[in-house]
């Protein structure tokens, strides 16, 4: 396989992979993008690339990390090393320094003052609700101000004004501690939002990390990610971006931003946020704006799944070395969580799923199934429900845990109910021989 460096190099896989669907249709960018977006990730076929947004001379490009086969292609390697190259990558140990370089493409093209005009940029109002159009798939790169090192986070951000933006930062994010530091000192935050990315960095940014976030990016693709001074910031910003928005949060001001499609599936709230005054937009000769459909399966790829999968398998590892498979579905908004497990006693099922529980705060179905189950097949799951579980004996709750504090499910303190399965096979019941396969064939040796 060829290699990534930036979103371009990416797209040129996808498209050999069959994963990339160009529409060089006009597509509007209120809804309409999102929709088309959205229905081609649900059918499978992949990303999109939209030649002629309405109103702007550059492509938007969505879906990059969509769907387990997309994590696969992005991290180059096969969909059941995902969360070991993930688990490899977020260790600490392994992590690669970016590595800074002269110039970078983006420098191609510099606006400042009166030249910002955020509007003349192809951002999508995605959901019906939303309360206009954010910035979704943008990467922040922030600064330590305490000890210098790099940051990058996901903020969604609203277009409020042709060069204001409504930045949202939840309290216990590292950009918002910087944030607080400068805040006391009466100081700006500088931050830079990159747009249009290799996958690694996309991968690197959802994660929870004791570090520089681009030292995970370094260690998925084996040498540093080049990066290069600002402009009008002083940030190692990614050579290799398509667009980069330059900027601060000034100190004490607050700003509504709001309502977005959250990752539960649901509209969010109006929050009263920071506000990012932008003093530079770069970018490449035709550059491609990236965007992440919210409350979709990417969002909740990049933000629940692959950060997490390694975290959960160390810990059901820990309790049972049967563990075959772990696999944390984006249907399930990151709280639930499928194990396939070759048990050796019929008590391990359950204590795996116990172990899921306590990995991480979010998870509240835990689904223990055999290896004949694919992991990463909703209906395969399924199946196993219905044919291998007695939901009296095989089901237990864990009433008044911890959860998150946006589940549906749960009270305003995100207390909710965990629920365990053990889907897995009980041949002293009543036996049953093999599962019915057919195997999967190559469809074109026998169709025209
Ligand atoms: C697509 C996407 C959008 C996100 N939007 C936000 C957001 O608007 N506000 C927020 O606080 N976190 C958001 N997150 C989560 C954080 O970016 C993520 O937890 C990150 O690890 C925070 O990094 P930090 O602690 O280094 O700041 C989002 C995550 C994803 C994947
Ligand atoms: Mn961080």
């Amino acid at each position: 396989m060829s290699k990534i460096n930036d979103l371009r190099s990416y797209i040129n896989i996808l498209a050999s992979a069959g994963q990339l669907n160009r529409a060089n249709k006009p597509v509007s960018l209120v809804h309409e993008l999102a929709n088309v977006a959205t229905t081609l990730a649900r059918s499978g076929r992949g990303a999109a690339w939209f030649e002629q947004p309405e109103g702007s001379p550059w492509a938007v490009f969505a879906g990059a990390v969509v769907s387990p086969k997309l994590a696969a292609l992005s991290l180059g390697c096969e969909l059941d090393q995902i969360t070991t190259v993930m688990g490899n990558a977020l260790d600490p140990t392994k992590g690669v320094a970016p590595v800074r370089v002269a110039d970078a493409d983006w420098k191609a093209n510099i606006l400042t003052g009166d030249q910002i005009d955020l509007n003349k940029l192809p951002i999508p109002t995605h959901g019906l609700h939303d309360g206009g159009p954010f910035i979704t798939g943008g990467v922040t790169v922030s600064k330590d101000p305490v000890s210098g090192r790099g940051n990058l986070s996901y903020n969604r951000m609203q277009v409020l004004e042709k060069n204001v933006l409504g930045f949202n930062v939840n309290e216990w994010r590292h950009t918002m501690q910087f944030y607080k530091v400068q805040e006391a000192k009466g100081e700006p935050l500088q931050v830079a939002i990159v747009i249009g990315l290799d996958p690694a960095i996309m991968i690197a940014a959802g994660a929870r990390y004791d570090g520089d976030e681009l030292y995970i990016a370094g260690a998925i693709r084996g040498e540093g990610v080049p990066v290069c001074k600002g402009v009008t910031v002083d940030i190692d910003i990614p050579a290799n971006a398509e667009i980069v928005i330059e900027g601060y949060l000034p100190p004490q001001e607050r700003r509504d931003e709001g309502p977005l499609a959250e990752f539960h599936g649901y509209y969010g709230e109006l929050w009263n946020s920071p506000a990012l005054h932008v003093t530079a937009i770069c970018h490449r000769d035709n550059p491609i704006y990236q965007t992440i459909v919210p409350g979709e399966a990417e969002h909740i790829y990049i933000g629940n799944v692959l950060p997490r999968e390694p975290l959960l398998l160390r810990f059901v590892k820990h309790v049972s070395n049967n563990v075959t498979g772990l696999h944390i579905p984006p249907y399930g908004n990151g709280f639930a969580t499928v194990i396939q497990l070759n048990k050796s006693n019929p008590g391990e099922p359950k204590n795996a799923a116990l172990a899921a529980f306590t990995a991480h705060v979010n998870v509240k179905i835990a689904i223990v199934v055999d290896p004949d189950v694919n992991i990463y097949d909703p209906a395969d799951v399924l199946w196993a429900l219905i044919n291998r579980v007695d939901f009296s004996r095989d089901v237990f709750y864990v009433p008044g845990a911890q959860g998150h504090e946006m589940d549906p499910t749960a009270d305003t303190r995100g207390v909710h109910t965990k629920v365990g399965f053990d889907a897995t096979y009980k041949p002293d019941r009543r036996p049953y021989g093999d599962r019915i396969v057919y195997p999967t064939v190559d469809l074109e040796k026998y169709l025209g």
